[in-house]
């Protein structure tokens, strides 16, 4: 009887939950993109005008209801002092949200340098990787396939993981409901390699 019960209580209320990681540097739009996310997967959020958001100097959390699960975000600073932090977070990660600004050419290849530390790390083996071609409103901006061509560069490098690309404007909005549809969706494929983690909510 208990079981049955508890089985029932478990199916009602226990909601899986996974982490994803925001990573990339200063300025690249990180923090934007979250409130973005939690604005359009919930209409009545009514968050930081996007506008004035500033930089990131700890972590910013963000939680969603999406699909059955509960989706977490860490959304991380991504000065280069804060980038040391970022791989105490990686264990817990079930999927690592990349966000480059486009319009950043001078900074694009220490984007790279922190993406390539970031993704041979072996705590990270097997996570699925979006890459997020942010800032794609401003026109100066590289496309989309540019930015894939300069970060993946190597099939080694990425090593064997599900990997998307979106191009996006966390400012304006666009992208994003692709992005959190296709890491929802990663998460779930790589299921058997990160369980996730329960609660009661
Ligand atoms: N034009 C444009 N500006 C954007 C976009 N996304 C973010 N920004 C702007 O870029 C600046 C930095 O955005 P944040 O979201 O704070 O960047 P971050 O990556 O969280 O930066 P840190 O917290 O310092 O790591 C802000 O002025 C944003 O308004 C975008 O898609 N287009
Ligand atoms: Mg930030």
């Amino acid at each position: 009887m208990f079981s049955l019960l508890y089985g029932l209580w478990k199916y009602l209320f226990q909601k899986e939950e996974y982490f994803a990681l925001i990573l990339g540097l200063d300025n690249a739009g990180k923090t934007t993109f979250l409130e973005q996310s939690k604005t359009q997967l919930n209409h009545q959020y009514k968050g930081v005008a996007l506008n004035k958001i500033t930089a990131t100097v700890g972590l910013n959390i963000g939680r969603i209801h999406t699909n059955g699960i509960v989706l977490n975000f860490w959304d991380l600073g991504g000065q280069t002092e804060l980038q040391t932090l970022w791989d105490k977070y990686f264990a817990e990660s079930h999927a690592i949200i990349y966000v480059i600004d486009s319009s950043d050419k001078e900074r694009l290849e220490d984007s790279k340098l922190a993406f390539d530390k970031m993704i041979t790390n072996e705590a990270l083996n097997g996570v699925p990787l979006l890459l997020v071609a942010n800032k794609q409103d401003i026109p100066e901006s590289l496309s989309l396939s540019r930015i894939k061509d300069i970060f993946i560069n190597s099939n080694q490098v990425i090593g064997p993981r599900d990997y998307h690309s979106v191009s996006a404007s966390a400012l304006k909005g666009d992208g994003v409901n692709e992005s959190i549809a296709w890491t929802v969706g990663a998460i779930k494929r790589n299921v058997h390699n990160r369980p996730p983690h329960n609660s009661e909510d």
